[in-house]
């Protein structure tokens, strides 16, 4: 639905499926832009028509805001600490140890990303184990530690959620769909994150979707 009054545009895929573009909705939620939300239905495998027509680099999310073009979640976010400083801790140190874990998130991770796909429908409790896949949930388990020791948690950020933790919130979703085992304080983590209001709004906005825009294949997930 078209919002006359809204200063941009936030492209972004099945809420369902689209990993990337969680962490794109949550910075422009978290900073408050006022933004028309434009879902397109991912076609699988990478290719969806409607997104390489729309958006520079054919992938979402993808951000149009008072004439700034911003792709890449990262950059997103960055963009959108800009009216929301808030979203960086003031403390400097802190700030690049949040600054590190989110580039580590944005960079990596490919063994996790690719085994335990997101989907937010399904409950895939045991599979994509590879051991790549808890290699990296274990790296992720100690960056989150050295966060949250920092900034006394419960968010990375500290008392709300910040830039980093929008990085994580679908690494967040996956440990929940593929249930591997977690340590006590990735679990808390992981419930501090899912309980979060723009987290359940993402999670209920899947929910809605058509059921035309459920993928077999990734409905099918990975061998159990
Ligand atoms: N590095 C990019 C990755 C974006 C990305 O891979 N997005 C996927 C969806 S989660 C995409 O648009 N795929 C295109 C498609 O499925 O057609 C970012 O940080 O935004």
């Amino acid at each position: 639905m078209a919002d006359q009054g809204a200063d941009g545009r936030l492209f972004i895929g099945t809420k369902r499926y689209s990993s990337w573009s969680l962490r794109g909705w949550l910075g422009v939620h978290l900073a408050g832009l006022d933004v028309e939300e434009v879902v397109i239905p991912l076609a699988g495998g990478g290719g969806t028509a409607a997104i390489k027509s729309a958006t520079p680099t054919g992938l979402v999310p993808y951000l149009e805001h008072r004439g700034a073009r911003v792709w890449e979640s990262l950059a997103i976010l960055e963009y959108c600490a800009e009216f929301a400083p808030a979203l960086w801790p003031e403390d400097r140190v802190l700030r690049a140890l949040l600054r590190s874990a989110a580039s580590e998130m944005h960079a990596g991770f490919r063994g996790l990303r690719q085994a335990m796909p997101m989907n937010l429908g399904r409950d895939f409790s045991g599979r994509g184990g590879t051991p790549d896949a808890l290699a990296d949930i274990a790296r992720i388990e100690t960056v989150w530690a050295g966060c949250l020791d920092a900034s006394g948690g419960p968010f990375l950020h500290g008392a709300a959620m910040g830039v980093a933790d929008a990085m994580y919130a679908p690494v967040v979703t996956r440990l929940i769909t593929y249930a591997p085992a977690l340590s006590a304080r990735g679990k808390a983590y992981v419930a501090a994150v899912r309980a979060h209001p723009l987290v359940a709004r993402w999670y209920d906005e899947a929910a809605a979707e058509p059921e035309s825009w459920l993928l077999p294949h990734y409905e099918a997930g990975p061998p159990a």
